[in-house]
């Protein structure tokens, strides 16, 4: 479950942006790992047709008064990258991992195990990108603590906010590995997506 605070912050955050057609976008989330402490990440992919600049971007979630994770370095067109919550952890559970932005600051973010926001900053303080998940349906709710992510099905997806974007991936995820098949709703995952609605 969710408060009504999370929802009025980030339809303010939505409202006051105009998103640059979603360049960057979240196509997976750890939010509730099956270990006692959780280890959590989400992956971040490059939808655009140009290399991003990450200078100067951070994550942050419904707190805007949190610590922010810091992004960094560039990424290229189709190229993805894990934002990790705690290095250690993660890096441990995830030794063949190694696209992941240096974390700045640990311990690192976590998301609330029921339900919270993913909202992405430019260098400029600007939105460029916010999420709100939760774990009860319609979210998927194998998502929730048992093993698997909460997986993105398309990166054309209209609407990030709408539960049946998202699926359940596998057990333990696959962070800095894009599974899906981006470029052609209509063709790839628009077919798959429907199964879910
Ligand atoms: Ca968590
Ligand atoms: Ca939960
Ligand atoms: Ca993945």
């Amino acid at each position: 479950m969710r408060k009504a605070t999370f929802l009025a912050l980030a339809l303010t955050l939505v409202a006051g942006a105009a998103f640059a057609a979603n360049e960057l976008i979240v196509t997976e989330i750890m939010y509730n790992s099956i270990e006692a402490t959780d280890v959590e990440w989400i992956e971040l992919y490059n939808n655009s047709s140009a290399t991003l600049d990450l200078t100067g971007w951070y994550v942050l979630d419904d707190d805007l008064g949190h610590t922010p994770a810091a992004l960094s370095g560039t990424m290229a067109p189709g190229e993805v990258k894990v934002v990790v919550g705690t290095m250690a952890t993660f890096t441990a559970k995830y030794p063949a991992v190694t696209n992941y932005f240096p974390a700045t600051f640990q311990p690192g973010f976590s998301f609330n195990n029921s339900g919270d926001q993913i909202n992405i900053f430019d260098a400029a303080a600007q939105p460029v990108y916010a999420l709100i998940f939760d774990d009860t349906a319609p979210w998927p709710t194998g998502a929730d603590g048992s093993g698997p992510s909460l997986l993105l099905l398309s990166n054309n997806c209209a609407n990030f906010n709408d539960a049946a974007c998202w699926t359940v991936g596998i057990t333990d995820g696959t962070p800095g590995v894009l599974t899906q098949t981006v470029g052609n709703e209509d063709l790839s995952w628009g077919l798959v997506k429907g199964l879910y609605r």
